[in-house]
């Protein structure tokens, strides 16, 4: 067993009489109540899922196992010459909490390339399917295909202990994560470079080796190693970190349930929203005939988006009230690689503009960007200018995050999720009654 995860199953042992005591002493106690307006109204800041994997506080941003993603970047061991960690070393943080050591982050890398074959089945699938098919339709499709290499199916149908749920379900996450870089790149290079594929380099680490797959020169292999930690994982109430727990808790496999949360992840109010900001962008620079606008010009656009009725992409969030940090921790690294960009420059102008002009409307309760409206920048600069492709690069990342839980929701026993719903006549009565 590797050291991963011996150190998970004395985890996931030690926790369980945290749940379990919890549950049998004071299971009762409430943590909240539900207003008309949350049930109606998507369950806003309703508290009723558990993770210890990520927190998210609405003015400081993520926590990932306790970390800001400032100190997550710097406690976790970066190789010589590198300038962000290994996504390896992260997912071991991701899934015990502790900070690995460098042999710890090489063995989860040696791990991964064991695992990392993508069935020739799952090109089959890619290759048939039409080709004006959205890239997050092939990335789904070919991650449920590969449901019948599913470990925790098999054991299930041979009879498991539910106390070993888990065990077979990090099989299948390790497996999945493994493959995911390549399938990614195939689905890149067959849909915008003429189907030139570039094999896998099994030498290289996961951000590596996919910078490498993608045809795209250092120091891209930086920018896919901060993009897989930045996208992972925002606790659990978002709609693709959701729908994977959801899915999972009726014990269908990581496939079924990654391939969901993929699904969510395509919203343009979640995921797909970076694509919306290279688009909007792009929009504009057509406008304008390549020529940077100034404040004034950029709030007409900004106003004539918000007149015709439609949200302003990459601002705004459910949880957050300030600056995503995910966005600064990008925004450095353009300052760093890019700061002359002249998408990079629009970006800096909406920062400026588009807050304002939210509280001015006065209907967003968050006025500031999330981590969709830095994004695109970066992948443009670096020669991927196909913006339909971003979203997956976010379904890399956020696969860490909801496998991560996906494989703690069986350790701790979690069971199948199933909230009441009630009638908008049962709503009424409770209001008559209250007031
Ligand atoms: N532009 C214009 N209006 C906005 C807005 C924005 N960026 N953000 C919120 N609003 C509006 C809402 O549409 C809503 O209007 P109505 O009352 O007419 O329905 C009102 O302000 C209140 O919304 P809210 O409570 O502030 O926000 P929600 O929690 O309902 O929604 C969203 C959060 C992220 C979906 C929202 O801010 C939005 O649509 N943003 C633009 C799309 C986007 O960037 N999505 C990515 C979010 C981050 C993420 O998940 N990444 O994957």
């Amino acid at each position: 067993m590797t050291q991963l995860k011996e150190v998970l199953r004395a985890k996931i042992e030690a926790h369980r009489p945290r749940t379990t005591k919890l549950l049998k002493d004071h299971g009762n106690v409430k943590v909240g109540e539900v207003t008309i307006g949350q049930a109606i109204g998507g369950m806003r800041g309703v508290r009723a899922l558990v993770t210890d994997i990520s927190y998210l506080d609405p003015d400081e941003g993520i926590r990932f196992r306790g970390y800001t993603i400032p100190e997550t970047l710097a406690k976790l061991p970066i190789p010589e010459g590198q300038e962000m960690p290994l996504v390896e070393g992260f997912i071991y943080l991701l899934l015990t909490g502790d900070i690995p050591t460098e042999e710890q982050v090489a063995e989860v890398a040696e791990e991964f390339k064991g695992r990392s074959k993508v069935p020739p089945y799952v090109f089959d699938i890619l290759n048939a399917m039409p080709a004006d098919s959205h890239p997050m339709v092939m990335f789904s499709a070919a991650i449920v295909a590969m449901q019948r290499e599913s470990k925790f199916a098999k054991q299930f149908n041979e009879g498991i202990s539910k106390m070993e749920y888990w065990d077979p379900t990090y099989e299948d996450s390790m497996d999945l994560l493994a493959r995911l870089p390549e399938i990614a790149a195939y689905i890149y290079r067959k849909k915008y470079k003429n189907g030139d594929i570039i094999p896998s380099d099994p030498k290289l680490d996961m951000g590596g080796n996919f910078a490498h797959m993608m045809g795209i020169d250092k120091p891209y292999d930086e920018v896919a190693r901060l993009y897989f930690l930045l996208h992972s994982d925002h606790e659990s109430g978002n709609v693709s970190a959701h729908t994977g727990h959801l899915v999972a808790s009726a014990l269908s496999d990581v496939y079924y349930a990654v391939s969901a949360m993929i699904n969510g992840l395509a919203g343009p109010l979640h995921g797909l929203a970076n694509e919306q900001v290279l688009r909007w962008i792009q929009g504009v620079m057509d406008k304008m005939g390549g020529k940077t606008p100034n404040e004034e010009e950029m709030k007409k656009f900004v106003w004539d988006t918000l007149n015709s009725g439609q949200v302003i992409p990459g601002y705004g969030h459910a949880v957050l009230r300030k600056t995503d940090p995910r966005y600064t921790s990008q925004m450095e690294f353009c300052l760093k690689h890019l700061p002359d960009d002249p998408i990079f420059k629009y970006v800096n102008i909406l920062y400026k503009v588009v807050p304002p002009i939210l509280v001015e409307q006065g209907k967003a309760k968050n006025p500031w960007p999330n981590v969709d409206a830095q994004s695109g920048v970066i992948q443009w600069f670096y020669g991927l200018t196909e913006y339909e492709f971003y979203t997956v690069l976010f379904g890399i990342g956020r696969a860490i995050g909801v496998t991560a839980n996906i494989i703690w929701d069986r350790g701790l026993g979690y069971p199948i999720e199933r909230p009441k719903s009630l009638t908008t006549a049962m709503l009424e009565d409770v209001a008559k009654k209250s007031s």
